[in-house]
């Protein structure tokens, strides 16, 4: 069903409702003040805070990442003047680098995020595809953090591969990655049932050197662990001033089939496998003082995502919620991983049907909205009694101010007045969208995102702040985007 006549039916139904059904489901409402302290500097986000992470698997198909792929460039240039694309996933565990172009059939698409449900498969990468992935990268602006083959290939091969990378990404390579989740490889078969960390340790310091003496002035970062923030901790302890950053991953839940893993759970902000994060993140932090940390892949659910859960409205609200909490911890930057039909990925297609965006890039492009700068501080006064709600302030590289508000409750309304914002006006865009659940009709500005990543704002509409004090409602199961002249 189209998205016209799927407005208009649902229009059409709302009004024939009874009023005792509507009265009984409308929300309830509640009051906050927000408190907005500017000079109290938090955070930067830096302008290339935020990222996309695809399977390395896509490059066996050169002609995904590349110049003339024009409506995949739309999408990834309407997320901001620069991101950061980071190529790995189980997937390049397998891939293998072949120096031969001419010798590879092409991969047929569509490569989406590996489910860890087929037997892996060893797939080619070409310099055609590196050389493509450049001239792709030009046109978006955005720089590479690329994942080398650190479970099925030995250090000279991955030097190999790195040193062609480095010579043809030249500056927009930003950092290399050696293994993808080394953590899990003692139970899916990479290495043996006894890998622990002294033994990554040792094989990570290997590759490290081998790859080095070929690319002495490409950074690295690591050690891009699953879910074990000991080794997170330990790595930053031996290796933090080898690497450029620190990085882990992080899926809200999974896998699909755990009947557990709901959009009521992706929403709620207390999430122990977070906690476990966030925990890590301050461990290594204690361990490799100044180094950074970047979370380069994360999405709602692993396993390939959950359909009716990792492609609605809520995983928008969850990613941008997720994007500047990872800010407010100090994370320089985020990847939503991605490609093919994934259920969580931000975008999907192929070159050949095209590309939609789905809620979850709606997210990407509010918090391209606000864009860089530096958080600042802001306090909810009674945060307990609306628990699903957010809210985030920064300061814009104009100096600007922008406020983050996102109301991730299904059934109740946020009366909100910030206080200590200039007496201006105010500019709001508004992420929303008929349900929670709903997959189709997201909108950010009254907008929908259409082909080749096109959007223009159609109902941003004006508020004026006096005494510094903005009043706003955001409405149940939405989030707004307030922009101070
Ligand atoms: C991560 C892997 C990635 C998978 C993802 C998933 O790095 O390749 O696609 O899980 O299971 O652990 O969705």
């Amino acid at each position: 069903m189209d998205r016209r006549h799927f407005v208009r039916l649902s229009l059409a139904s709302t009004a024939v409702f009874p009023v005792s059904r509507v009265a009984a489901a409308s929300p309830s409402v509640v009051r906050l003040r927000l408190t907005i302290e500017s000079r109290v500097a938090g955070n930067p986000i830096p302008a290339d805070f935020c990222g996309l992470s695809y399977e390395s698997a896509v490059l066996s198909d050169p002609t995904f990442f590349a110049p003339d792929n024009t409506e995949l460039i739309g999408f990834f240039s309407r997320l901001g003047e620069s991101g950061a694309l980071r190529i790995g996933g189980n997937t390049s565990e397998y891939s293998v680098w072949n120096p031969m172009d001419q010798m590879v059939p092409k991969a047929s698409p569509p490569l989406g995020p590996d489910t860890g449900r087929q037997p892996p498969l060893q797939r080619p990468i070409t310099p055609e595809a590196i050389r493509n992935l450049r001239g792709f990268l030009d046109a978006t602006g955005w720089t590479l953090i690329y994942g080398l083959n650190f479970g099925t290939e030995p250090p000279e091969t991955c030097a190999n591969e790195a040193a062609y990378v480095a010579k043809e990404i030249g500056p927009r390579l930003v950092a290399l990655q050696l293994g993808n989740e080394a953590d899990l490889f003692n139970h899916n078969g990479l290495r043996k049932p006894n890998y622990d960390f002294p033994q990554f340790a040792a094989e990570w310091r290997r590759y490290f050197d081998v790859v080095r003496k070929r690319v002495p002035n490409t950074a690295f970062s690591g050690p891009d662990t699953a879910v074990n923030s000991r080794w997170l901790a330990a790595f930053a302890k031996l290796f933090g001033r080898d690497v450029r950053f620190l990085s882990q991953h992080y899926y809200a839940e999974g896998p699909p089939a755990d009947p557990g893993a709901t959009i009521p759970r992706l929403l709620d902000p207390k999430n122990p496998r977070l906690d476990s994060l966030l925990d890590g993140i301050t461990q290594a932090h204690g361990n490799a003082p100044g180094v950074p940390f970047r979370l380069t892949e994360t999405n709602s659910c692993y396993g390939g995502g959950k359909a009716d859960v990792s492609n609605t409205f809520a995983s928008a609200l969850w990613g941008v919620d997720m994007m500047y909490r990872m800010a407010a911890t100090g994370a320089v930057g985020i990847n939503f991983h991605g490609g093919g039909y994934g259920w969580y990925s931000p975008i999907v297609g192929t070159r050949e049907a095209g590309f939609v965006a789905r809620p979850l890039y709606y997210g990407m492009l509010m918090f391209a909205g606000g864009g860089a700068g530096q958080l600042v501080s802001s306090t909810i006064d009674n945060p307990a009694t609306a628990p699903l709600f957010a809210a985030y302030a920064l300061s814009n590289r104009g100096g600007r101010l922008n406020l983050v508000l996102i109301n991730k409750h299904e059934d109740m309304d946020v009366e909100l007045a910030a206080v200590g914002v200039p007496s201006t006006s105010a500019e709001v865009l508004r992420l929303m969208s008929p349900r929670l659940d709903d997959t189709q009709d997201t909108t950010f500005g009254g907008a929908p995102v259409g082909s080749s990543g096109a959007w223009t704002p159609a109902t941003a509409s004006t508020l004026h702040a006096a005494s510094g004090m903005l009043p706003l409602t955001i409405q149940r199961a939405s989030a707004a985007l307030v922009r101070f002249a």
